[in-house]
């Protein structure tokens, strides 16, 4: 019985231990971010950047060998680099085909999610392989752990004034903690993968 108890208030504590990554990962965004994205035969690298959703995103695209492109779905934004150049080439493909020197990729990360990023110059044998993704978290992280906090230990209570004994309370606590765990699991797995 004891171990029993003991297993399911573990559990509930590992629910709640999901809340610090939660926590870490719902910094409130509106900052600048600086990216340095090296092209080469065949990879673009780093191929995963995270930022928060609101941060202001600066890209700077570099060949280290052929011209590459940079191409960032989701944001209109296609760039051409050229090696041994000052800046790049960019464009925003729905505006039409021309392009214009720039010196970095400017921009504000405004909605979450997951957006690839390829090269779109096409290099050699593997070039479709030159592949990257950009996260963007979504800032309502921080009242959803608050949530997840207080849901918590109002379920608790509740279950402390249903049931006499301890050892009922945290049962009947359990298939929520499980719940809630699977659920931000879930939900966060875009953003931690
Ligand atoms: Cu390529």
């Amino acid at each position: 019985m004891q171990a029993k108890l003991i297993a399911m208030a573990l559990l509930i504590v590992l629910g709640c231990a999901l809340i610090p990554p939660l926590l870490a990962s719902s910094v409130s965004g509106g900052e600048r971010r600086d990216f340095e994205i090296k092209a080469r035969q065949y990879a673009l690298d780093p191929s995963r950047i995270a930022v928060n959703r609101g941060d202001k995103v600066h890209i700077r695209p570099k060949s280290l060998d052929v011209t590459h492109g940079f191409y960032l779905e989701g944001h209109d934004l296609d760039a051409m680099i050229e090696p041994g150049k000052a800046g790049f080439k960019m464009r925003h493909p729905s505006e039409g085909k021309e392009y214009a020197r720039v010196e970095e990729i400017v921009f504000v990360a405004e909605r979450a999610g997951k957006f690839r990023y390829r090269c779109s110059q096409t290099c050699g044998f593997l070039h479709p392989f030159m592949q990257g993704e950009m996260i963007v978290r979504p800032n309502t992280l921080f009242p959803a752990a608050v949530g997840l906090v207080v849901a918590l230990r109002e379920g608790y209570k509740h279950a402390r004034s249903l049931y006499s004994d301890r050892k009922r309370a945290v049962y009947s606590m359990a298939p929520t903690a499980i719940l809630l765990g699977a659920l931000v699991t879930l939900f966060l797995r875009p953003y931690t993968g």
